[in-house]
Order: structure tokens, then sequence, then C-alpha cells
């Protein structure tokens, strides 16, 4: 009981507002223990894990500073400016793919702001049944690497590792290391947790959910609506609606270069070939119903039901009706005036129906032989700043602009992973004091004005490969379309 009374002491001691999490708290600590009794036990032959547990619970809570100066015992290096440094990670191994997607996602306003309203949320009673630990485990660490330092730091992310490990009973693949499988998972926990926790919700009544106030809203949960058109016809099929959290791009495979919104275009307008388009074929034997060898009445009643649902411009290029049995009938005695029918060429249009805040792309760059895998170098340029349309008529766009990056060099096997991070806008308001205008998680302040910082504006990046941090400007990143592999776009409100 020592540790946990312990722990529930430096819970205090976290800027956290709603006394109710610290009920909350409480109880992700003593499902932390169980899980861990649960895992030590299945793995009996590593005693060390339920001690890898406890420190992690340590280091989830602790508020103490576990980070070290590197430099401590050499020159220590230190700037007056705010923005010279930031947080990098401590390489123990091949975990770069690790770092690289953790530090992308420290510069996302809206990822810490849903977190700050997290932590701003009463969290009812009847609610304090789902843990959320990653989520725990990663206000932590972003709020940490959101400090403001003037001397270079670093940090571990095996902590953090661990715990998704003892959430999904099991180890993260040490040998795969890549960032966007470590990405995937991370935002499927998230996700899970998030959906869990709030599935309390269904069990309360109206007025109840009245007085919970703002539930925070998941900031990478979007969907897309997926629609074929034709282009003899101009007929549409019924839209499909699916889900998204990541754009996940194929990079093309016979180009050398290409751009990113290229890239994007062509997947929101697919063309498909030698398409079966329903309401072709219904015009078709509308115009010909005559030469048609119709044997019962049922194969005439449905000819008229097809005429008028042509008529009533209700019917879709993928009609559920094709599928009817009296339908496959009519074409079966029919095969070789129909089969006189050209195919279609149809459009597939995919576009937001749910914009999210952030917008992860994913440039999937791996090719396949029979024997073997190489990685796709095709030279692709982004831009700062992408724009998309939210539904297929309407003029209406939304705006993201390049918030993080993750570059990839090397071959597909084996390489290093670094990540470009956009430094916070800072406002010098006295001599040597800075604000910045991320809102860092558990701190609430209100941005005051000041001077821009003139060294964030010529050179709004750092360039973090593990512990070494540098300064880039932004058409460095914008030119480095050989590397780049994953994106993170943030919505631009304005
Ligand atoms: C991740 O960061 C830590 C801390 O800087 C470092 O020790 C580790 O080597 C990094 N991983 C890789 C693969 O560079
Ligand atoms: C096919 O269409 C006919 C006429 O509309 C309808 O009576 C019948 O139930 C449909 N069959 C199926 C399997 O949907
Ligand atoms: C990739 O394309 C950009 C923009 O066209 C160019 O500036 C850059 O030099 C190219 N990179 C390489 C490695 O060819
Ligand atoms: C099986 C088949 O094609 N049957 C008939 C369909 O309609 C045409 C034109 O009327 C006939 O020639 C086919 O014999």
């Amino acid at each position: 009981m020592g540790i946990l009374d312990n722990l529930i002491g430096l819970i205090r001691t976290e800027p956290i507002k709603e006394s109710s999490w610290i009920d909350y708290i409480k109880y992700n600590i003593v499902w932390f223990i169980r899980k861990a009794k649960i895992y030590s036990y299945r793995n009996r032959k590593n005693p060390w894990v339920l001690g890898s547990i406890f420190s992690l619970i340590l280091a989830s809570y602790v508020v103490i500073p576990t980070i070290t100066n590197k430099n401590a015992d050499t020159q220590i290096k230190r700037s007056k400016r705010p923005d010279k440094y930031t947080t990098g990670f401590i390489n123990t191994g091949n975990d770069c793919f690790a770092n690289s997607t953790i530090q992308s996602l420290v510069p996302l306003y809206e990822l810490n702001k849903y977190f700050e309203e997290m932590l701003m949320f009463k969290i009812p009673e009847i609610a304090i049944k789902y843990p959320m630990p990653l989520h725990l485990s990663m206000m932590n660490l972003l709020n940490r690497l959101q400090s403001t330092i003037h001397s270079p730091e670093t940090l571990s992310v095996w902590d953090f590792l661990h715990l998704l490990e003892n959430i999904h009973l099991g180890k993260i693949s040490r040998s795969q290391h890549d960032a966007h499988e470590l990405f995937a998972i991370i935002l499927e926990t998230l996700e899970d947790e998030y959906n869990r926790f709030f599935s309390f919700m269904s069990k309360l009544t109206d007025d109840e959910k009245k007085e919970l106030g703002k539930i925070p809203h998941f900031p990478f949960s979007s969907a897309m609506e997926t629609k074929l058109q034709c282009f003899s016809c101009k007929g549409i099929s019924k839209p499909v609606k699916i889900p998204t959290m990541t754009l996940e791009l194929m990079v093309p495979q016979t180009q050398s270069s290409t751009t990113l919104m290229d890239i994007i275009e062509r997947e929101r307008n697919e063309v498909i070939e030698d398409y079966s388009c329903f309401v072709c074929i219904t015009k078709f034997i509308v115009f010909n119903t005559d030469k048609l060898k119709l044997i019962n009445d049922e194969q005439r009643e449905f000819i008229q039901i097809l005429k008028e649902s042509l008529m009533s411009g209700e019917l879709r290029i993928n009609d559920d009706l094709r599928e009817n049995d009296t339908y496959k009938s009519i074409l079966f005695n029919n095969e070789t005036l129909l089969g006189q029918l050209k195919k279609s060429t149809v459009v597939r249009k995919n576009t937001f129906i749910e914009t999210p805040e952030i917008i992860p792309i994913h440039l999937s760059r791996s090719m396949y032989s029979d024997t073997q895998s190489w990685k796709n170098a095709c030279n692709v340029s982004i831009s700062e700043i992408l724009e998309f349309p939210t539904t297929l008529s309407s003029s209406s766009h939304v705006k993201y602009r390049l918030k993080s990056v993750i570059r990839h060099q090397g071959s597909h096997s084996s390489g290093h992973y670094e990540c470009y991070r956009r430094k916070p806008q800072y406002l010098k308001i006295n001599e040597d004091e800075y604000v910045n205008d991320i809102p860092e998680i558990g701190k609430s302040k209100s941005i005051t004005k000041g001077k821009k910082l003139g060294s964030v504006l010529n050179k709004p990046f750092w360039r973090i490969s593990d512990a070494k941090i540098s300064e880039v400007s932004t058409d460095y990143i914008l030119n480095d379309g050989k590397a780049v592999y994953m994106l993170f776009y943030e919505r631009l409100y304005s």
C-alpha cells in the first residue's frame, strides 16, 4: 500500500483541475496493478514484468523530472532563446521510429486541446470503471515534451511503449519498428479508450446528459463518403460512409517525382474502367423493351418498376434492384441483346463528410515483388497548406496546415527515422520572458500580446533526430520529398 499512498500523494501535484479526476486516476492505478498481475501470471517465466509495471506507474505519474541533462558533466550549453532546444529522446536501441512518432504528436494543438478538455471534464461516478491508461500516460509525456527548456534535455520513450505493450498484453515488435504501425496502434488504443469511457452515455437520460457539460471530441475522428459517378449517364451510386482516422496514400510507382496534392487528387477522384452501370443498363432496357423476351408477369412488372425508378431519378448506378432474382432471370433470357451494351467508365469520389481536426497522412512507399520488397523513393513535393472540399456539390473548403513530418532515410528494411516538428510561436513579453501559443496540458494560460520571435519565423521547425535537435526552415522540409513518410496536418480556423 505504500506505493499507492505515495502515488496518490504525487497525483495531487499534477495539474488536475477536476477533483473527480483524482478518483479516476486512483481507479486507473488499481486497474494497472490487476492487469500487471494477470500479465505476470501469464508470463510466470518473466517475473520482471510486475516490477516494470510498478516502475511504469511511477514513471507515468511522478512529476519529479526524470529528465537528464546530457551535458551536465561537460560544458553546459544554454540558450536565452526559448526556441533553440526542445526535449529529445535517449536512443536505447532501434527506437527512433517510436521517438519520431511521439515527437510528431507534440505540436498538435487540437490534440493538446482535447487532453485539456478531458482534464476539465467532470467524470461522473458511473464512468469510473473504464480505464484510460494510455490517455494518462500520453498527457504526461506530451506535457513534458512541450516544456520550454534552455539547454538540451532527453527522456526515454520506453515507459510509454511498455504501457502500450501491457495494455495489449503483448510485446511491441522491436524488429518491425515502423513509425506508421506504431502510430496506428496508438491511435486505435486511444480511440478505443475514448469510446469505452464514453459508453456510459448510453445509460443516461437526456437531462443527465445535459448536466455533464461539453463532451470532448476525439480530434482524429472523421468520416469519408465514397460515391461512384458514371461518365456516360452522370448517375451516382448510393454513398457509403467510411470512418477514417488516417489518409492512406499510395506513392506512384512509375514516377520519379510527384506532388502530395496530385496523389490526394488521384485518390479523391479514382477512375474505374469497365463498370456495369445499372442506370445505363436500365436506360438500354427501357428503350429496348419491345425487343426483350419476357416470359412472365413478374418480369413485365419488374420492367415497369425499373422504368418508374429511372424516371423518378431515384435509381442508383449500384442499385439493390440489380440483385433481384427477377432481374437476373430477365438478363438470363436476353444475354445476346444485353451483351451489346458497352461497359461504362466511372469515377470514385472520396470526400470528407465529417472533417477531422487533425489529418495524419501515411505515404505508403513499400513495393513488393515475388521475392523481395523495397522502398519507393519517389520525390513527393509537399505543401504547407492543404485544402479539402467538404461535400461533393458545395464549393466550401477546409484548410489544414503542416504541423509535423516523420522522415525515413534508408532502405525498406533498415534506416533511420527523424521528425520535423513545428515550434510553437513564442511571444516575448519581457526581457528573457516568453509565452507560447500551445495549450500546454494542465496549465491554463491566456495568450498575451508580445513580439514574435524572429528565429521562429525564419526557422519554424525543429529537426529532431533522437537527442539531436537542429532548427530548419519550412522550405527545407518542403524540399525533402524523397524522405517524407508521415505528415500531420491540422485544421486552420481563420
Ligand atoms: C530515441 O530517443 C532516445 C532518447 O534520445 C535515444 O536514446 C534512442 O536512441 C532514440 N532511438 C533511436 C532509435 O534513436
Ligand atoms: C424482386 O422484385 C419484385 C418486384 O419488385 C419483388 O416483388 C420481389 O420481392 C423482389 N425480390 C427480391 C428477392 O428482392
Ligand atoms: C525533390 O523535388 C523538389 C521540388 O521539386 C526539389 O527541390 C528537390 O531537390 C527534389 N529532391 C531530390 C532529392 O531530387
Ligand atoms: C439467351 C438470350 O439471349 N435470349 C434472347 C434475348 O433477346 C434477344 C433479342 O430479342 C434474342 O435474340 C435472344 O435469343
